[in-house]
């Protein structure tokens, strides 16, 4: 399946006359326009090769047909969004849920459609079929060296993986915590799980970087071992200059500012990057922005004050990817949805008046503070992502395209109606 351009470009005939209406009235007001939609055209967010099908709770899995049943048609799947959003030019993998067993042929698979492969992802979260020894107590914090040892190579293979695939950082999330008070001995597990990652670090090639994410809860519902971002911190600090934070937006306490937690690790230039999604409660791994928009703009408003004042590249320097997991949308339409709110909340933080901001604040203006970070985001920048896109050949309205070209009809046919996607 692939998205023939001239049925994109078709799609948009039918938008054209709408769109250059609404682009006009916003554009009129943009100081700094064509950098806006430059900054945005660049803008890419990896798609992680575990949203593409639809997920499960405890109580059951929906399958909504189509779904890809192999590495290869994950990245058709990504190839088609790519080709409608021209904004999601990379996959991220997580090992052993998708195997490159020809890493050759997988890489140039993916350039047919555009496509690089970003961060690596290991799993020590699960015990895999002929696996000897057994991670229920944990992995990289284990009491006992040997499934330490074991966890260790797991992330070493990844690594290697990812090097033949082009890709150079190792994302790396454990689920090692404990549920019961007593269960642990906190001081131990930190300092296995430091041990554990510089024998990871010291196998990373000369460019590469590895992720510490972090989460309060879940699978353990007592202590995690990396559970906020301090702890993550201290790890990457110790571990030195290759290895960062990664901030995964479902994996905060309910309210906490993220947006502050940002500011710093890019202060410290210790930001990896992020797990995008969006959450009521917890980890929800909802469509991004689905939830609480505004708080996405007010992390991207800091982000771009940081990265600038850093000097920072903002479409390269730092891992923008997503992490979600779907029981009851098209999980395609779901990542068009989710990539969508990224950039509108790019480009919400990009129309910020920041001389006007920084003169409020020097002057303890709140009230105009206020004012100028609510206009950036009461103001409506969708026809400005629109225009990025169309200029890149994408769809004016991706997720209307989708629908009307039948992709998913056409997947179905192709893949038939009961498939499961591999992974998860
Ligand atoms: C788990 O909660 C994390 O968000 C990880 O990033 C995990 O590896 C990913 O969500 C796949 O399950
Ligand atoms: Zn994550
Ligand atoms: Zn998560």
């Amino acid at each position: 399946m692939k998205v023939e351009q001239f049925k994109i470009d078709e799609s948009n005939h039918q938008h054209k006359n709408e769109h250059q209406r609404k682009f006009d009235y916003v554009a009129a007001d943009v100081a700094n326009l064509d950098e806006v939609l430059q900054k945005l055209a660049a803008f890419n967010i990896t798609i992680p090769s575990w949203a593409l099908g639809t997920g499960g709770t405890r109580f059951g899995r929906f399958s909504g047909g189509g779904e890809p049943r192999s590495l290869e048609e994950k990245i058709e799947d990504v190839g088609v969004i790519h080709a409608l959003n021209r904004s999601s030019d990379s996959v991220s993998l997580h090992i052993p849920w998708d195997i490159p067993e020809n890493a050759a042929s997988i890489k140039a698979l993916a350039a047919q459609v555009g496509l690089r492969f970003d961060a690596v992802n290991s799993n020590t979260f699960q015990d895999q079929k002929d696996q000897q020894l057994s991670y229920k107590f944990g992995s990289l914090h284990h009491v006992d060296k040997a499934v330490r040892k074991q966890a260790v190579e797991h992330n070493i293979q990844v690594i290697k993986y990812g090097v033949e695939l082009g890709s150079n950082a190792l994302s790396v999330w454990l689920s090692d915590g404990s549920n019961f008070p007593g269960q642990l001995n906190f001081r131990k597990a930190f300092q296995n799980t430091l041990e554990s990652l510089k024998e990871i670090y010291e196998a990373l090639p000369d460019d590469w970087k590895v992720w510490v994410e972090y989460k309060p809860y879940e699978p353990n519902f007592y202590s995690t071992t990396i559970g906020d971002w301090g702890q993550s911190l201290l790890l990457a600090n110790k571990l030195g200059a290759k290895a960062s934070t990664l901030v995964d937006l479902g994996h905060h306490l309910p309210n906490t500012n993220i947006e502050q937690i940002v500011a710093l690790l890019l202060m410290e230039g210790k930001l990896a990057g992020f797990h995008f999604n969006d959450s009521k409660y917890g980890d929800d791994d909802l469509t991004v922005g689905s939830i609480n928009p505004y708080q996405l703009y007010l992390i991207f408003n800091e982000l771009v004050e940081g990265m600038d004042a850093r000097g920072m590249n903002h479409a390269k320097d730092l891992g923008w990817m997503i992490d979600a997991s779907h029981n009851v949308k098209d999980p395609v339409e779901d990542l068009l949805q989710s990539v969508e709110a990224i950039k509108i909340a790019y480009a919400q933080a990009l129309i910020v008046d920041r001389a006007a901001l920084l003169e409020a604040q020097n002057n303890n203006d709140v009230v105009r503070a206020q004012e100028i970070i609510q206009e950036a985001y009461r103001t409506d920048v969708r026809p400005l992502v629109a225009e990025a896109r169309l200029r890149q050949g994408g769809a004016l309205k991706p997720v209307e395209a989708y629908r009307q070209l039948a992709v998913r009809e056409e997947l179905i046919k192709e893949r038939g109606s009961k498939t499961v996607a591999t992974g998860l």
